[in-house]
């Protein structure tokens, strides 16, 4: 049954931030998915004994993907695959289930929080046995066998039904079909305080979730609804579609646009929640009132003590070099170790495996803690609604408590797209050349303390790794300068802007770091170079 079949390779199987990440139609090419799968089973090698978790956010062509990898598994000696029931798992729940079965590693079918669809992305993350996604060592190692790639195996046997819970054996192989929902929710259970929101709810207290056609839909209406009591019909949007419905399924203020304008309406919920494609991204929303993730891993951070799993004590926090400098306020104040990595989940492996940090989180919308090992949308969430059901306050108190205590960082990213990669490529190797000579200068009243890469040595294995440009001002201001690593077609440029204030706390953002995305966009050239005065995507 198992067939070894020619193919010639392709020169784009490169992962990014997280994993493969390239257009549907690209993904569609003969063999472009078993090109990719065959590296890296050579890669791992010796197959015999190993177990993978595989499933997927339900979008576009995971259905197809998923039986390829599941005969090449076969095919390629892999003694067992736990799949998520009809080919669905979460990100953060698939770290879950490859952590709790000592799993070997896992593939999520996932492009995130891009679209999906014929016309959207698709994407490949995968993880080791950390449950977190492989190190850029491995990926590179990875890379080099796309390129060399001349065969691959696979069993020639009809596709597989995913949609029967238990046990069969495919070609040699041992498959178990689980509930994607089932481990996850009891993992919840034992971090939070389920009784105490649940009574929440009792009292009247109201909810809006949206999870935007994607893999969050069955975790949500389960946890949410029918454990915690909201009322059906909280949880929106639920039912995942291949093409997430048309929608762009990242919770920000642009792409959750109809979220954001219920809670910014007369009828708000008190409390608003959405997550991406894959689950591991979250927005926070109060009535009328939005938390920056920053804020919230802050926020997270300072109120550790109300979550039953965490009230023993942490061990530190970490945040990407883009997030802003919030929660490194709070870790100052809590006497706890505090980390600033490249951005990417990855980086926050080795830390927690270390026992350096608990919690961690980027600006772009992840949060999550050493429960797993990927960001985590719903535990976000809980977390929240946790804070709220032991402190009576809501979302806006909670926040404004926040920054009267620590001050505020006033934060916003920019987003420049659809930028040609060699106009990107030369913005950013001209702007490293040229920041050293910024040091010390005054620009519009800022002056400039240090200005130079970000570069991140890793205290586990030491290996170096350089993401961004980091512009730093006298009263606390920076600049962060990156090139996404996510994206399918041309470049994009991300511009994070923050400003600090101790005394001022209620200002409107786009004013308050008015003059700094002037400094920002004199002295990257961005408009002279890309056309664009202003930015495509703003959050
Ligand atoms: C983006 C975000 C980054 C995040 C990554 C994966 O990467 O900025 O913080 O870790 O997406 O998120 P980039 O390289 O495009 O800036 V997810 O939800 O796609 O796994
Ligand atoms: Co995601």
């Amino acid at each position: 049954m198992i067939k070894t079949v020619t193919t010639v390779p392709y020169t784009d199987q490169k992962m990014g931030t997280a994993g493969l990440r390239r257009k549907s139609k690209v993904v569609l090419q003969p063999n472009y998915v078993e090109n990719f799968m065959q590296s890296i089973f050579n890669v791992i090698g010796d197959l015999k004994g190993k177990t993978f978790v595989v499933g997927g956010d339900g979008r576009f062509y995971n259905d197809k993907a998923i039986q390829k990898i599941i005969k090449m598994a076969a095919a390629n000696g892999v003694s067992k695959l736990i799949i998520g029931q009809n080919g669905f798992m979460s990100t953060p729940a698939g770290s879950n289930v490859i952590l709790k079965n000592k799993a070997d590693g896992g593939f999520i079918l996932s492009a995130s929080h891009n679209p999906g669809g014929e016309n959207g992305d698709f994407g490949i993350k995968y993880s080791n046995a950390s449950g977190g996604q492989i190190p850029s060592s491995i990926s590179d190692k990875i890379y080099q066998e796309t390129l060399n790639i001349k065969e691959y195996k696979i069993c020639d046997i009809p596709d597989i039904d995913l949609s029967e819970l238990g046990t069969q054996d495919i070609c040699g192989m041992q498959i178990e079909i689980i509930d994607p929902v089932k481990d996850y929710v009891e993992m919840m259970q034992n971090i939070f305080d389920f009784p105490a929101i649940r009574r929440l709810f009792e009292k009247g207290f109201t909810m809006r979730f949206d999870a935007m056609n994607a893999v969050t839909g069955p975790y949500a209406k389960k946890i949410f609804e029918e454990i915690l009591g909201a009322p059906t019909g909280s949880v929106v949007n639920y039912k995942p579609l291949p093409d997430f419905g048309g929608l762009h399924p990242d919770p920000n203020l642009v792409y959750a646009k109809e979220l954001v304008n219920f809670m910014f309406s007369k009828k708000a919920a008190d409390f608003g929640a959405a997550n991406d494609g894959d689950g591991d991204r979250n927005m926070i929303l109060g009535k009328s009132f939005f938390v920056t993730p920053s804020d919230s891993l802050a926020i997270i951070t300072d109120n550790f003590k109300l979550i039953p799993a965490y009230k023993g004590g942490i061990y530190g926090v970490a945040k990407s070099a883009a997030t802003s400098t919030a929660v490194e306020r709070v870790a100052k104040e809590q006497g706890i170790g505090y980390y600033e990595v490249p951005t990417g989940w990855k980086y926050f492996v080795n830390l927690m495996d270390s026992k350096r940090i608990t919690f961690c989180g980027e600006e772009s919308f992840g949060t999550g803690s050493s429960h797993i090992r990927e960001k985590d949308g719903i535990w976000a969430v809980l977390f929240w609604l946790n804070i709220i059901a032991a402190t009576g306050k809501s979302v806006e108190q909670i926040t404004h408590e926040h920054w009267q205590k620590y001050g505020r960082s006033y934060y916003m990213r920019f987003d420049f797209e659809g930028v040609e990669t060699s106009v990107a490529d030369k913005m950013m190797e001209d702007l490293e050349a040229r920041l050293p000579e910024l040091c010390g200068k005054e620009i519009e009243g800022y002056t400039v303390t240090s200005a130079g890469a970000f570069v991140y040595e890793d205290p586990v294995d030491h290996s170096s790794t350089k993401n961004g440009l980091i512009v730093r001002f006298n009263d606390g201001s920076r600049i962060v300068y990156r090139l996404s690593g996510t994206g399918s077609s041309g470049a994009t440029i991300r511009v994070y802007l923050e400003r600090y204030s101790q005394t001022d706390l209620n200002n409107d953002p786009l004013l308050m770091l008015t003059e700094i995305f002037k400094i920002a966009m004199a002295i990257s050239e961005i408009p002279e170079r890309t056309g664009k005065h202003q930015a495509d995507v703003v959050t």
